[in-house]
């Protein structure tokens, strides 16, 4: 059978952008030139984009503050603690953020990207994630505790896609998790190392060698798309 081929754009939005972000990925604006040329190709190389968006609660007049935010913690971001794990006696360690992809502060897609994705309405497959206050959810496919699922798996099997290209922000966290969903899930996996950026950026190279591990290839978006 032929292979049919997903490009994953993950969590492209303001918040993890300089100047603004207030979860600003370091040279995160690097991966914008590299992806814009994906989509402007994408319908010669792709069979679907799926844009993936962090939404996190509080949504509107949610009185609890999600779980990964420092400030529902009084605590500074940056630092780890321990979380209760769902349905479950035992703790998970919680990374803590500054609040960010609140919905109406930063969440928006990136503009050139959106723009992009309007012309390729057709084809896309919006994802939106982070709405359980108590789990955060770094992975497109699920929440970090795989309690709920998001609509991805259903649609790359309902598009029959073999295969993901995966790219966005940020590699240590979201790439990474939803890359190794994509290994776990039977999808040849392949990350765009020159459109992917990560918050620790002294981390980049040690988590693509992570996926290199669980079967992700890695690609240039050049040598993936010959323009
Ligand atoms: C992300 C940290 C917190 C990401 C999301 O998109 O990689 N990082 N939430």
């Amino acid at each position: 059978m032929k292979p049919k081929t997903a490009l994953i754009l993950v969590d492209i939005q303001y918040d993890f952008l300089p100047p603004d972000g207030s979860l600003a990925v370091n040279e995160g604006n690097q991966i914008l030139e590299p992806t814009y040329k994906l989509l402007d190709n994408a319908r010669e190389y792709f069979d679907l984009v799926v844009a993936s968006q962090t939404l996190n609660s509080p949504y509107q007049d949610h009185p609890v503050s999600h779980v990964s935010f420092a400030s529902t913690h009084g605590k500074d971001p940056f630092t780890a603690i321990e979380v209760p794990k769902l349905h479950s006696e035992e703790t998970i360690t919680q990374m803590l953020w500054p609040d960010h992809c609140v919905q109406g502060t930063g969440c928006e897609l990136e503009a050139g990207i959106q723009t992009r994705l309007d012309k390729l309405s057709d084809m896309v497959q919006y994802i939106r994630k982070g709405d359980n206050i108590a789990v955060d959810s770094y992975s497109a496919f699920a929440d970090n505790q795989y309690i709920s699922f998001t609509p991805l798996t259903r649609a790359l099997h309902a598009a029959e896609i073999t295969d993901v290209v995966i790219c966005g922000l940020a590699t240590d966290y979201c790439v990474r998790a939803t890359a190794i969903d994509a290994c776990k899930f039977g999808f040849k996996t392949i990350v765009l190392v020159d459109a992917v950026r990560a918050v620790d950026g002294s981390q980049n190279e040690a988590v693509l060698a992570e996926l290199q591990r669980w079967g992700c290839e890695m690609a240039s978006s050049n040598n993936l798309i010959n323009v």
